[in-house]
């Protein structure tokens, strides 16, 4: 039986093999919900990359280019990180540059891994069934803020645990308190969240209805997917999530 593991930051990735493990890489507040959104908007493909000056680059390679920094919007680029930013037809079959403060750095520190699979509550199911069909061990990356544990992607690998616990193993400390934590707090997590340190940065800066929104659970059938050099929707390549439906 394949294993799952969570790790809670980045920066504990030195301490976990990656070499022939599925990643599931999470920022719900809101990275990887916004890239899940964006797909589901008929986005082709997303880019993720760490820096700013990098991503500012594909505007000249006819890309959409998105940014954000502690929460805002960085100046220059099309896109922020706000999943409604994307709902206006924008994204439709164009590429996405993306650097995000934490999320895309998650993603991009993950790419020794056999796969990559960007997860967010918006797209939980179609995560599980995948893992569930390619049987590698998985480990969950949390995304977290600068390097420190959050909550809310604690609370999606929690989620995924819940929904793969019959067919993978654990054993592990880190994964069983996201299972803990997921059952305590699921039946609101909203207000489970509601003192939480992102929660509460993102209400400081009048981000509201993103916050629910990210809560949601299983919106959409999308599964982005690192291929080469980018994030792909394996759901728009392949015939995979029409065999789970
Ligand atoms: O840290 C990140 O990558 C972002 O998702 C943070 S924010 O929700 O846009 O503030």
């Amino acid at each position: 039986m394949p294993s799952i593991d969570v790790c809670y930051s980045p920066e504990l990735l030195h301490l976990y093999e990656l070499q022939g493990k599925a990643v599931v890489a999470v920022d719900i507040l809101r990275a990887t919900s916004t890239m899940v959104t964006a797909f589901a908007q008929g986005a082709r493909d997303i880019v993720p990359v760490m820096e700013l000056e990098e991503c500012r680059t594909y505007a000249a390679k006819g890309c959409l280019t998105a940014a954000e920094r502690d929460g805002v919007k960085a100046e220059g680029f099309d896109l922020g990180n706000s999943p409604f930013g994307y709902m206006q037809g924008q994204v439709e079959g164009r590429t996405v540059a993306i650097t995000t403060t934490n999320g895309t750095r998650a993603i991009r520190m993950s790419e020794a891994a056999a796969e990559i699979v960007v997860g967010a509550f918006l797209n939980l199911q179609a995560v599980a069934d995948h893992l569930a069909r390619l049987q590698l061990d998985v480990l969950v990356v949390c995304a977290g803020w600068k390097g420190k544990f959050n909550l809310e992607d604690t609370l999606f690998a929690g989620a995924l645990v819940e929904r793969l616990q019959d067919r993978f193993a654990f054993e592990n400390d880190a994964t069983l308190a996201s299972l803990y934590l997921y059952q305590t707090a699921k039946a609101d997590l909203l207000s489970f969240l509601r003192q939480s340190s992102h929660v509460r940065r993102l209400e400081r800066l009048e981000i509201h209805k993103d916050i629910g929104f990210c809560l949601q659970h299983d919106l959409y059938q999308v599964l982005p997917v690192w291929k080469h050099d980018r994030l792909v929707d394996l759901c728009v390549m392949s015939s995979e999530c029409r065999m789970s439906d």
